[in-house]
Formats: C-alpha cells, sequence, structure tokens
C-alpha cells in the first residue's frame, strides 16, 4: 500500500495509552498496516465549519456555510442563521443517537415478545421478578398467569412507547414525580419513541423550525425518549431474558486472547447474538471440535458494548474498547470477528485483509463491503451461533503465519456487573434493601457527590489520558463514579475497577465506605443503553430522602470526556434535560453559535436545572464536576466533608 505514515503524530496521542495498545499500535506502524490514527491524522486539518456547526447541507440550494468572523453571507441561502444552523445539526445528532439507542431497545422487545410465543426458543425469562415489575408499571395482570403470556402482554405495551398516537410514554414516570411535572410543564415529556425522532427530523427539514430554542426543546424530548424510554426499555428488558447483573470477577485487555485457543471477537452492541455464541463456544462438542484443528479449545473476547453486556452477565472477558477493535486483529490470532450493530469500523476490512481473520456482520441493518453476512434471526439463534462459532473453528489452522502471531501479554482483573439494584445490596442496610447508608454516606461528608463519566473514547485526543485523569481527581476528591461504555472499560484497563483502587487513589471517606462493602471506587453499571441505569440510581437517591426532592438537588455531575458518536450526544442531553451538570472533552459542533452556546451552557439550567459545559483538561473537568458538587451541598445544607478534601473550590 503507498502511504507514509505519520509516527510522531500517533506517538504523541497515544503516549498515555496502555502498554497492550501501544504495543500493537507500534506493530501496526512496523507493518505499515493502516489504523484509526492514521486515517486520523490524513484528515487534518479538519473542516472548521464543521466543527464550529456552521455547515448546513440539509436542502439541496445548499450546502451553505457561514463564516465566524463575519467574512462572508450572515446567513444560509434560505436565510437561516448561525444559531439556527448550528441548533438544526446538534438536534439531528440527537435523533441519531436516540434512533440508535432506542432501535436496539425495539429489538430487545421482539426478542421478548418471541421467547414469550416460542417455547423451543433459545431465550427464556431469567428475571421473573423484573418482568413482574415492568408488568406492574404497564398495567399487565400477572396473578396466576403463566410467565410467557404476561411477557407476550408485556412486549406488546412496550411496542406501543415506539409508536403510540396518543397520550404519553409510560416508562418515563418512573422518573421523581417533581421532574415528571417539569416535564409535562415544559411541555418536553415524551410521548412515543419513534414519533419524538420523526418530529425532530421533520423539524429540521429545510423551511420549519428556525426558532434555536424551540429546536433544543425538541432534541430534549427526543433525548428523554432515549434515556427515560429506548435505552431504559433496552436495559429493563435486558435484565428480564439475560437475567439481571450480579458484581463478578473477569479481565480485560488483549491478553485476554490465546494463541492456542480459536479466538472470536463479538462486537457492537446488542447481547441477543453474542449471548448465545458465548454459550455455544463452551460447550464441549466445540472445545473437541477445536481440538480436531490443533487448537485447545474456543476463547471469547468482547469488544464495546456487546462486550459490557456480556461480561456483566457472565464475566466474559472483554479484549477492548472502540479504539482497539483493529488492534485485535493486529494480533494475528482472530479467526472470527462477529458484529452486530454500532461503533463497528468498516476500516476492520483493511486490517483484517492482512490476515486470516473472518469479519461476518449479522444485522441487516449494518451490512458492511468486504465482510461475510450471515444473518442472525432470534428463533434461529442457536443454529446461527453454532455455524459461527464452527466457522471459526475451521479458520484456525489458516493462521498466515503462526509464528508472527502476537498477543500483548497485558490483562487487568476487574469488578463489573453493579446495577441499581445491586447498590440497594452493596451499599444498602445490613437488614433490609435501602439506599439509606449510600445516601447518609454524602449527607455525613463521607462521600462528596457522585459522578457519572462514561462514553466513548477517541484519536482527536491523547487515547484514554481524559477518562483516567478525570477519574482519578474525582475518586481522589471523594467523588463516587460510575461509569459504563467504553469509560468503564478503560477504567478497567487501569484496575480501577478493583477495591484495591480505592487504597491507590480514593480519599479517606470514599476509601471507608469502599473497604466497609468491598466494592470498587468505579462502579462499572454496563453498556451505554445502560446509562438509564445511572438515572435509576438517581431517581432511587432523590427517593430514599435527605438529598432534595429531584435529580437537579442532588450533589452529582456527569461526564464524557472524549465522546464521538451521536448517541452520546443524545445521552448529555438526557442528563441535561433530567437535570445533571454534564460536562464533556471537545465542545458540541456548534461554537459558532454565541446564542446558542449561551443558551446549552447557560440559561437552559433555568428551564431543567442540568446544563452543559465543555473542557478539554480532564483535571480542570473534574474540578468544574466537583464545584458543581459543592453548590448542590452547600444549597441542601450539608455538614462538611469528614476529612479534608485535596480540592478546595474558592468561595
Ligand atoms: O455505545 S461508548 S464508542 S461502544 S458509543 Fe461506541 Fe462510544 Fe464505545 Fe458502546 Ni457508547
Amino acid at each position: 500500500m503507498e502511504m507514509k505514515l505519520s509516527v510522531a503524530n500517533i506517538k504523541s496521542k497515544i503516549s498515555y495509552a496502555d502498554k497492550a495498545s501501544q504495543e500493537m499500535i507500534d506493530k501496526a506502524i512496523k507493518e505499515n498496516i493502516e489504523i484509526v490514527w492514521n486515517r486520523y491524522e490524513k484528515m487534518q486539518p479538519q473542516c472548521e465549519f464543521g466543527s464550529l456547526g456552521l455547515c448546513c447541507k440539509n436542502c439541496n440550494m445548499g450546502p451553505c456555510r457561514i463564516d465566524p468572523f463575519g467574512n462572508g453571507p450572515k446567513q444560509g441561502i434560505c436565510g437561516a442563521t448561525v444559531d439556527t444552523i448550528a441548533a438544526r445539526n446538534i438536534a439531528r445528532m440527537v435523533a441519531g443517537g436516540a434512533a440508535a439507542h432506542s432501535d436496539h431497545g425495539r429489538d430487545i422487545v421482539e426478542t421478548l415478545l418471541m421467547a414469550s410465543q416460542d417455547e423451543k426458543s433459545a431465550y427464556g425469562i431469567k428475571n421473573e421478578e423484573k418482568l413482574k415489575v415492568m408488568a406492574s408499571l404497564y398495567d399487565v395482570e400477572t396473578e396466576e398467569r403463566d410467565i410467557r403470556e404476561v411477557a407476550g402482554d408485556v412486549a406488546k405495551k412496550m411496542f406501543e412507547e415506539f409508536g403510540r398516537q396518543e397520550g404519553e410514554m409510560v416508562m418515563p414516570i418512573t422518573a421523581p414525580p417533581k421532574r415528571v411535572k417539569l416535564w409535562k410543564e415544559l411541555e418536553i415529556m415524551p410521548r412515543a419513541i419513534d414519533r419524538e425522532v420523526v418530529e425532530l427530523m421533520h423539524r429540521t427539514h429545510i423551511g420549519v423550525d428556525a426558532d434555536y430554542k424551540n429546536i433544543m426543546k425538541q432534541s430534549m424530548r427526543a433525548a428523554l425518549s432515549d434515556g427515560w424510554g429506548g435505552s431504559m426499555i433496552a436495559t429493563e428488558l435486558s435484565d428480564v431474558l439475560f437475567g439481571l447483573p450480579d458484581p463478578l470477577r473477569s479481565t480485560v485487555n488483549l491478553g485476554v486472547f490465546d494463541k492456542d485457543y480459536v479466538n472470536i471477537v463479538v462486537h457492537g452492541h446488542e447481547p441477543t447474538l453474542s449471548e448465545i455464541i458465548a454459550l455455544v463456544a463452551m460447550d464441549e462438542k466445540m472445545t473437541k471440535k477445536a481440538q480436531e484443528k490443533g487448537a485447545k479449545g474456543v476463547n471469547i473476547g468482547g469488544i464495546c458494548c456487546t462486550a459490557n453486556e456480556i461480561l456483566m452477565r457472565h464475566g466474559i472477558p472483554v479484549a477492548g474498547n472502540f479504539l482497539q477493535q483493529e488492534l485485535a486483529i493486529l494480533t494475528g490470532a482472530i479467526e472470527l470477528m462477529v458484529v452486530d450493530v454500532q461503533c463497528l469500523m468498516p476500516g476492520l476490512k483493511n486490517v483484517a485483509g492482512y490476515y486470516h481473520t473472518n469479519l461476518v456482520t449479522t444485522s441487516p441493518k449494518a451490512k458492511m463491503p468486504g465482510f461475510q453476512h450471515i444473518e442472525f434471526h432470534e428463533n434461529r439463534a442457536l443454529e446461527i451461533a453454532t455455524q459461527i462459532v464452527e466457522q471459526a473453528i475451521e479458520n484456525f489452522p489458516n493462521r498466515k503465519n503462526p509464528e508472527g502471531v502476537y498477543i500483548p501479554s497485558v490483562t487487568e482483573r476487574l469488578i463489573a456487573g453493579f446495577s441499581s439494584e445491586s447498590v440497594y445490596k452493596f451499599l444498602g442496610g445490613k437488614y433490609r434493601a435501602t439506599y439509606r447508608p449510600l445516601n447518609d454516606a454524602i449527607i455525613q461528608g463521607r462521600i462528596r457527590g457522585a459522578a457519572g463519566v462514561v462514553g466513548c473514547v477517541n484519536p482527536n485526543v491523547e487515547y484514554e489520558k481524559l477518562h483516567i485523569e478525570m477519574i482519578k481527581e474525582l475518586i481522589k476528591n471523594d467523588v463516587l463514579v460510575v461509569s459504563t461504555g467504553c469509560s468503564a472499560i478503560t477504567c478497567a484497563k487501569y484496575g480501577l475497577l478493583q477495591p484495591e483502587a480505592a487504597f491507590k487513589y480514593a480519599g479517606q471517606g470514599l476509601q471507608e465506605v469502599c473497604r466497609a462493602v468491598g466494592i470498587p471506587p468505579v462502579l462499572h453499571l454496563g453498556s451505554c443503553v445502560d446509562n438509564s441505569r445511572i438515572l435509576k440510581v438517581l431517581t432511587n437517591v432523590v427517593a430514599e430522602g435527605g438529598l432534595g426532592d429531584d435529580i437537579s438537588d442532588l450533589p452529582v455531575a456527569g461526564a464524557a470526556p472524549e465522546w464521538m458518536s451521536e448517541k452520546a450526544v443524545s445521552i448529555g442531553m438526557y442528563f441535561v434535560a433530567s437535570g445533571v451538570y454534564t460536562v464533556i472533552g471537545k465542545p458540541l459542533p456548534m461554537m459558532g453559535s454565541v446564542n446558542l452556546y449561551k443558551y446549552l451552557t447557560d440559561e437552559i439550567e433555568n428551564d431543567v436545572g442540568g446544563k452543559w459545559a465543555f473542557e478539554e483538561d480532564p483535571i480542570e473537568a473534574a474540578h468544574m464536576m466537583i464545584r458543581h458538587i459543592d453548590k448542590k451541598r452547600k444549597a441542601l445544607k450539608l455538614k462538611p466533608m469528614i476529612y479534608e478534601q485535596p480540592f478546595k473550590p474558592e468561595e
């Protein structure tokens, strides 16, 4: 391949990264194999109009772009101002993100319906208790009824959350009553998921909504239909079908692969196929087949949120986060990578071209050039999973250069599998399930507050540094951290998901709490749809009492320091609309609009109690979050912290 890789620039982006990633990036450089960091470099300089949100291509009079320095037209051809253009761009990111999460949710509802109708289904009802909670929420009778019948009725009611034509969504009424009332008053209570996303796309079409605040209002409504709707449905029903996660031990990083085994990577977001692949791979018959081909057995490693889903429930090791998908193939030890939806790089094809790795797409929604397509159908789950695992086994003898296989011997131990329910158990009371001890720890000044640090990793910043430095600064200041998605995988790689991390990095108050209950200072709450678990934790803390009566009263903050996806924008927007101060690294692409910037980072707080902030320095971002936490502690008139705090904001 003709190319000159800009090694110096890449090195500056990865100098903080974990050893396994560094070794594999070095291997890519040595072997002149292009990966995401090279493509990022080649893309420089990136379009400033796009970065500032001032490019509109919503109609064919355009594309239009507004020069922020006033050198050129001040409006698009239709007359749209910078504010309108920037707001429409953000809105469409929210629509994309909400659609992705919620369509995943819809797939899980379909799986539940299928499981309820087909006794021979590979899926069953693993968590009847949670199904009954859902049944009561959706007014489905449970008394003396077969559990499958109940499941079928719940699934049908949940389908209405997507396409209801009258009334409002049911799931969001589980938010604190004051919050629900506010949403209704502001007319942002979501009515139905598909409706809110469609309306947002309608409003951002040429010639419709040109009022940036009104566009943001619908953006919040669509985002709420994701967080308190599509994502929450995905989480709740995954717990029903696959079981409620319970804290468990596992390992992370590329060292989870073994050169003597058939290695399969499951990558994407949905648990439906990967659950069954994991099951099939453990079957003795498959071990025997692998042995016939000269391997010791079959080994599974996950990437991205599919990894989080099967880690949380089965302890299946995690190979890595979003930016490690190509690095896994570079080991030369991957027989097959099977993907479902979201965060899949088409660039995988290039890397796989140098090795024997089979790439397999499974969703009709996500086919990719150069990938084999084996379409997944839930009603033939076992058969398809078996076909995929057998294909991987067949591929084991085809390693191009068995001597050249290189798997970094880097793994880290972790504890994952926390949920809003397990907080009752772990941080809860000795004699009954309650959030009281958690609330009391905050009220008495042992824990300063809580922070959700979530989201992607991104080649446009120093890889992983922003997550790790921010989180270390937070826990040092007695802020309990909950994490999901690639952020949680990153935390795991740096040992932050081990109880010992509390003694290494946490302040004394948080250390005491972690020691008393045996938890890490950073709790892994799952995949990105599982950010809904964070909403539940916040709701339970409010319900427990003593910390105000709405989420916006709580001493908490959120962050996505290395965000990159539209899903992250939807997540940020629903946290803000739920009353949470949310700090992201690089700004939303809208900095060209002074008015929209002012609205999202300031005035919106008067409407919903939460707001956005942008800060790329992880320590400063952590301090901004702590300042906010302290402001809320002060408003609640909480006691001073028991122990001296390293970071003391100026009064
Ligand atoms: O949904 S954190 S890079 S994998 S978008 Fe993608 Fe971002 Fe990772 Fe999970 Ni979430």
